[in-house]
């Protein structure tokens, strides 16, 4: 068996991992990384497309905002669609000047990825059977199998990074951990393509036929969700099927400018929305969606992820560099205060945009006087974009 010792052992290598090994390479600090998958398999999962002034001011401190800066697109605003008109929410008038930044969690990953190899720091990929033990001891460890050699991996603190289906969380005893979730009806049929965003701005659609979206990553690639039953499958959906259904429910200008071409990916997300209470078990701290998880209607995801690394990386630091254990007690509160808000408005957008079929007759009416509200009150609109940019940290 294969040792290895290191102050903090990441799981998962998504971009909550990659990361808080990045901020606490920074500070000096020694960190493993272990992944289940490859770094190819990690960079072809298409997520997040937004990213607020916070995440992406922590990629900057990360020392890995420069491609983000040069490629990213600031936006300044969104458009909601509804029976066929679209309403521009000022992002930068009603939320202090504030704007997101629309650049793909693909390069995020890819941008963290290379500083993580460029330092030579170590990322243990296609590691397979991983388990977490002790982690309610002072020395925490891992074990896992890697190109077929048994590893055992001891250290200070174990950051759970590993996603909604990962070890993590599933290693804390049922009975102390609190689980809290709603599933929706219904998932996110998503495609991405060369093809020229049919619109400058992000256009969030409500239709008769279910919500889509129009999203990017670049002013040649395009991202489109349409809401589908929880039950479809992608393989029932041809290009063109995906195509003629988005055309159905866009606005007349949307529609009559839509660029098609072929799919570079096409996948069905479901939608949950979901929180682990407490996110902090010994020396075990979760962050990211092992801890929560939020319908991508509001773009909240992968910058919750943010968040959390931000606040973990700040009380690691202060733990090793100050001898300061406030910040790692502190933690599980001072996230989950930022998560519920994201979560109450990411179910709230969710909520104001999607068809929900099956929901009694006053639903929809009260859905319908929401939506009537929110298009014509400043206030509401202010509120939806200060949640929109981020919440400050
Ligand atoms: P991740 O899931 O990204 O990363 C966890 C990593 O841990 C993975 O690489 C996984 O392979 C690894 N892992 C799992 N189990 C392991 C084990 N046992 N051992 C070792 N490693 C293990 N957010 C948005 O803001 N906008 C969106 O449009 C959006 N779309 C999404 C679409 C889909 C299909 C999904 C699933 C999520 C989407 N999200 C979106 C949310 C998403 O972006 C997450 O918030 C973001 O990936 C969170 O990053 P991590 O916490 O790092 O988790
Ligand atoms: C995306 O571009 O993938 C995206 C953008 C905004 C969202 C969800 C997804 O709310």
């Amino acid at each position: 068996m294969k040792t290895l010792r290191t102050q903090v052992l990441i799981v998962g290598a998504g971009p909550a991992g990659l990361l808080l090994g990045q901020l606490l390479h920074r500070a000096g600090l020694d960190t493993v990384i272990v992944e289940r998958q490859s770094d190819e398999h990690v960079l072809s999962r298409i997520r997040a497309g937004v990213l607020e002034q916070g995440t992406a001011d922590l990629m900057d401190e990360a020392g890995v905002g420069q491609r983000m800066r040069a490629e990213g697109l600031v936006h300044d605003g969104f458009e909601l669609a509804v029976g066929g008109v679209r309403h521009r929410i000022d992002l930068r008038a009603l939320a202090g000047g504030r704007t997101v930044l629309v650049y793909g969690q693909t390069e995020v990953t890819r941008d963290l990825m290379s500083a993580r190899s460029a330092a030579g720091l170590i990322t243990l990929y296609e590691a397979a059977d991983v388990r977490i033990d002790g982690f309610d001891t002072s020395t925490p460890r891992a074990h896992c199998i890697v190109r077929g050699e048994p590893m055992e991996i001891t250290a200070d603190f174990i950051a759970g990074c590993d996603g909604f289906h990962g070890v993590c969380r599933a290693s804390v005893p049922a009975g102390a951990i609190q689980l809290y979730e709603k599933v929706y009806p219904f998932g996110w049929l998503g495609l991405l393509s060369d093809t020229p965003p049919v619109s400058e701005e992000l256009i969030y659609s409500r239709h008769a036929r279910g919500f889509s979206l129009c999203s990017m990553r670049s002013a040649t690639r395009s991202r489109y969700y349409l809401q589908v039953p929880s039950t479809e499958r992608v393989e029932d959906w041809s290009d063109d099927r995906f195509w003629d259904e988005l055309r159905a429910r866009l606005d007349p200008e949307a529609a009559g400018s839509l660029v098609t071409g072929p799919s570079l990916e096409k996948s069905v997300a479901p939608l949950r929305s979901f929180v682990a209470e407490p996110m902090r078990f010994g020396r075990l701290f979760l962050a990211g969606d092992a801890a929560h998880i939020v319908p991508p209607t509001g773009a909240k995801g992968l910058n919750l992820a943010a968040s959390d690394v931000r606040y973990l990386s700040q009380a690691l630091i202060e733990h090793y560099l100050e001898g300061s254990d406030a910040g790692l007690d502190h933690y599980s509160a001072r996230c989950l205060a930022r998560v519920w808000k994201a979560e109450r408005f990411s179910w709230w957008l969710t909520s104001l945009m999607h068809n929900f079929d099956q929901e009694p007759a006053f639903q929809a009416k009260l859905q319908a006087a929401e939506l009537d509200y929110v298009l014509a009150s400043d206030a509401a609109q202010r509120a939806l974009a200060e949640n929109y940019v981020g919440l400050p940290l």
